[in-house]
Parts: structure tokens; sequence; C-alpha cells
């Protein structure tokens, strides 16, 4: 339901699945939601033109368990034994370990395949090695157009003013391996000001972006 398989393509009705989330999330958070899908969808264009589907899809479903209470978000860790400590309860990280089950559960996982799942699972802390894919769903979510906190209009600048002359693969590649760094370096300086923790998989995802100069070199935009 919702989709069409041609071959290896996927064709999504996305007006049911938006109608499916629609009813999962808060008016606000639905604005956002839809805003990251569009941007997920645009950044694919530029990096993986044969994938701007999925990623819309997968921009589509990242928040999906966001906006369900505690008590909710305690059941589905159990029944996917999920790993829970305080630190992830109060930090609000679950959602994404969450919503990539959940989804899957509601979409199955020929829909939420690996990428997806894995899309979803990482938007919030990003990861070292991580994927391109997972790569652009973790920034749709920080630049989206809807987002009006300082720090994502400053990223979201850095990134489109960079993008626009930038004219290879590989020079496209250096504007977003940038704006990873920068974009860590934003979130760990707020989590220090405001004294919380920072993830494991933040750090090491900031250290990866910006130590590692040759991310996603073996990916080809040719067609
Ligand atoms: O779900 P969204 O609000 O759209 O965005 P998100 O999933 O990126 O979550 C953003 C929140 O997560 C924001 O308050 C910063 C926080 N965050 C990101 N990385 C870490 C983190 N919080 C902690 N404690 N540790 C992290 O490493
Ligand atoms: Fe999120
Ligand atoms: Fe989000």
């Amino acid at each position: 339901m919702g989709y069409i398989k041609n071959g290896d393509n996927m064709e999504y009705d996305f007006k049911f699945f938006e109608n499916a989330v629609k009813a999962l999330e808060t008016e606000k958070r639905f604005n956002h939601t839809l805003g990251v899908q569009k941007e997920a969808y645009e950044l694919g264009k530029i990096f993986i033109p044969d994938k701007a589907d999925k990623l819309q899809f997968a921009g589509l479903l990242h928040d999906i368990t966001k906006d369900f209470t505690l008590e909710k978000h305690l059941e589905l860790c159990e029944k996917y034994s999920i790993s829970i400590d305080k630190s992830n309860i109060v930090s609000k990280l679950l959602h994404a370990k969450t919503g990539c089950e959940y989804a899957r559960e509601l979409f199955s996982t020929e829909l939420v395949d690996d990428e997806v799942y894995n899309g979803i699972y990482y938007h919030t802390t990003g990861r070292k090695n991580m994927s391109l894919f997972e790569t652009i769903i973790y920034l749709a979510d920080y630049i989206e157009a809807g987002r009006t906190f300082e720090d994502c209009v400053q990223l979201r600048k850095y990134f489109y003013d960079n993008i626009s002359t930038a004219n290879s693969l590989n020079s496209k590649l250096e504007v977003l391996r940038k704006t990873m760094v920068l974009s860590f370096n934003l979130t760990i300086k707020n989590l220090i000001d405001e004294n919380k923790q920072i993830d494991s998989d933040t750090v090491e995802a900031r250290n990866y972006f910006l130590m590692n100069k040759s991310v996603f070199k073996n990916i080809s935009l040719e067609e």
C-alpha cells in the first residue's frame, strides 16, 4: 500500500504517507516534517539524484515518534529491545531509535529498508563513517526552510552560499563536509553551554568530518 515497485525503483504515493505521518505528529512538528522532506529531496537532487525520492521518503518519516509520550517511548523500547539509560531519555535522543523501528513496523521492511532505517536512526547524532544518504537526512533536518533558530539559519546560509559557487562534484562534497563540521561544532557548543551530555556518536561524527578530507570520495555524481 502506498507505493509501486518498478524493478529497483520505488514510486511512492507521497500523499498517502503524508496523511499517515500527519496523524502521528503535532501541527508544528508536521510542518517541520514537510520542510525536511522537501529539503532532503533538494539535497538529493544535488548529491544523489537517483535517490532523491527515497530521501524525501526518509525525511517524511524521520521524526515519526517525536511527539509520542515517554510512556509510549518506553513501551517501544521494550518491544524492540532498544537499550535505554537516563541520559538518552533526558536528551530526547530516543525518538531517532524508536522512530526507525516504528516506521518499519508501520510500512514494512521493503519500504523502510536499511538505508531508510539508518537515515532515521542517525538523524540526530550522526556517526563516524556515515553514508551520504544519512548525511543528507541529518543536514535536511538541520537546515529545512522552516527552522528559525540562529544556528540553523547560519548553517543554511553557509551551505547554500558555498554550494552556489561549487562546480565540480568534489568541490560540492567538500562544501558538504565543511558544512557537517560546522553543524557539529554549533551543536556541541550549545550542548556545552547548556551543560548537557554529548553522545559519543556526535563526537565521532564531528571528528570524522573534521579529519577525513576525502569523505564520499568513491561516490560519483555522473549518470
Ligand atoms: O527532532 P528534531 O527537533 O527535529 O531535531 P533532532 O532530532 O536533531 O534533535 C535535536 C535535539 O537533539 C537538539 O535539542 C539537540 C539535540 N542533540 C543532538 N545531538 C545531541 C543532542 N543532545 C544531546 N544531549 N547529545 C547529543 O549528542
Ligand atoms: Fe528528530
Ligand atoms: Fe526533525
